[in-house]
């Protein structure tokens, strides 16, 4: 197609709401209870997935093995508000142009059958609290939800610059409150609550949880688990920015967190932050497995759990996410559904969150909207092994481009610059071969997933810069 709009794009997607929202209800057992988990800024520091050696994630670590865990899962693009936007869309940044946290989301999701509205418009009881979507009003209207909570509120507020870096919410420390304090802690609450709820129609709850996102302020109890002088540092080489191009770097940007945290001397205290808190996120992962265990819904339910994107903390000099390289690309992605997973599983096959829509879609038994054109991953649920000719391509701003299959990693900027990684030999993308000529093949084969044609960004406003800070 050429030119897409999301104006195009608006009036083909109100055709399928109206399509979609002609059908009946349906009769509770008929279709599965989905119980769908967002986690804001998760990496792959998990027992499973061995970000970290000292991450303590032991409910984590239960949930994901109840199910299939993609090891080789990636965003559709490494930030808050374009991740979620495509995840609950199933339309990519290129298409909607929602690329960065600056390009707002609200407009195009209000004319889009997003995956909570597809699930109300087909007789779901569709409950959302926490975060879902990226800080917009369109989740909380009316007609995409049965029902929207939003945040709790949280100890924590008025808490800054426990680190001394003065860096805004770029900071860490312990809070002196309880557990039961935290936002994340009552959404938990609210959830096992909803799970107790007797109901005649199937459960659609979406329980977005806000940590470990910045600020990494949680109870002191959590940063007690993790010793200050035993921490280690995340792998990483001191000469590794020197092979990337120009684009890379900027987006490395290594004058800025990464110099004031060697300078602050708090790289060892930020793993530690980002420890804890996953610590105390863990805890209610594990909080709201007991919950759905001790329901009537146990043995019912799909779970679905993604975090929007990876993080880094120091590697190639780079700390958030806001880059095309496997931390910041890579997630947490896992799926237990009854009947269809078996548990213990692990999926290697380069996946992204594309594919999470339909997959949602086929588990419920409701149809996939014609505008989600993303793989189910339902064959990979019922055959961890099977084939798969799949690969992930994750966007960050408009013309750059992350491609990742089995093995590889292609990244092209808008400018044409390229990195070009071998995980086999090099899992920390220490040495990029994009000069090498004996990758030139592989480089052009995998160029092909990268789109002729991009929408344009949504309108931003006036004086904000590219990529938003959150
Ligand atoms: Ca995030
Ligand atoms: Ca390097």
């Amino acid at each position: 197609m050429k030119n897409p709009t999301p104006f195009f794009f608006a009036a083909m997607l109100m055709a399928a709401i109206v399509f979609s929202g002609a059908r009946n209800s349906r009769a509770a057992g008929e279709h599965p209870d989905v119980l769908f988990i967002a986690i804001d800024d998760l990496n792959d520091w998990t027992g499973v997935l061995k970000g970290h050696p000292q991450a303590k994630t032991p409910n984590l670590d239960r949930l994901m093995a109840r199910g299939v865990t993609f090891t080789n899962a990636h965003c559709a693009a490494p930030a808050c508000n374009p991740s979620r936007a495509a995840l609950m869309s199933g339309l990519r940044p290129w298409t909607t142009g929602i690329y960065t946290n600056g390009d707002p989301a609200a407009g195009v999701m209000r004319e889009t059958l997003t995956l909570n509205r597809h699930f109300l418009a087909n007789g779901y009881r569709a409950l959302g609290g926490g975060k879902i979507y990226h800080g917009f009003q369109a989740e909380g209207r009316d007609d995409t939800w049965t029902e929207w909570v939003g945040l709790f509120p949280t100890a924590g507020k008025g808490v800054h610059n426990l680190n001394g870096l003065d860096r805004d919410h770029f900071d860490w420390g312990p809070l002196d409150a309880k557990p039961a304090d935290m936002g994340d802690y009552k959404l938990t609450d609210w959830a096992i609550g909803e799970l107790n709820k007797p109901a005649d129609q199937p459960l659609f709850l979406a329980v977005g949880y806000v940590k470990p996102h910045l600020p990494w302020h949680v109870p002191r109890e959590y940063f007690d688990r993790f010793p200050l002088d035993a921490i280690e540092l995340p792998a990483f080489q001191d000469d590794d920015i020197d092979d990337l191009p120009p684009s890379a770097l900027k987006m490395a940007n290594p004058g800025g967190d990464h110099a004031a945290v060697l300078k602050g001397d708090q790289w060892q205290r930020g793993v530690r932050g980002y420890l804890a808190t996953i610590s105390f996120l863990d805890d209610q992962i594990g909080r709201l497995l007991d919950g759905l265990d001790r329901s009537p819904r146990r043995d019912k339910t799909v779970v679905v759990l993604w975090s929007d994107h990876g993080w880094h903390l120091g590697e190639k000099q780079h700390w958030r996410k806001f880059a095309l390289w496997e931390e910041a690309t890579r997630t947490v992605c896992t799926i237990a559904a009854p009947g269809v997973t078996q548990p213990d599983g692990l999926c290697s096959a380069p996946v992204d969150y594309m594919s999470v829509y339909p997959t949602v879609c086929e588990l419920a038994g409701l149809p996939v909207p014609e505008h989600v054109k993303g793989p189910s991953l339902v064959p990979l649920l019922r055959d961890p092994a099977a084939a798969w000719d799949g690969v992930a391509v994750c966007t960050h701003g408009k013309g750059n481009h992350a491609i990742r299959d089995g093995r590889h990693r292609y990244i092209r900027y808008a400018n044409g610059e390229e990195e070009f990684y071998d995980h086999q030999s090099d899992p920390m993308e220490y040495q990029n071969l994009a000069s090498d000529p004996a990758t030139a093949e592989l480089r052009a084969s995998l160029a092909k997933w990268i789109p002729a044609e991009e929408a344009p960004p949504t309108l931003k406003k006036k004086g904000k810069g590219k990529g938003g800070n959150q």
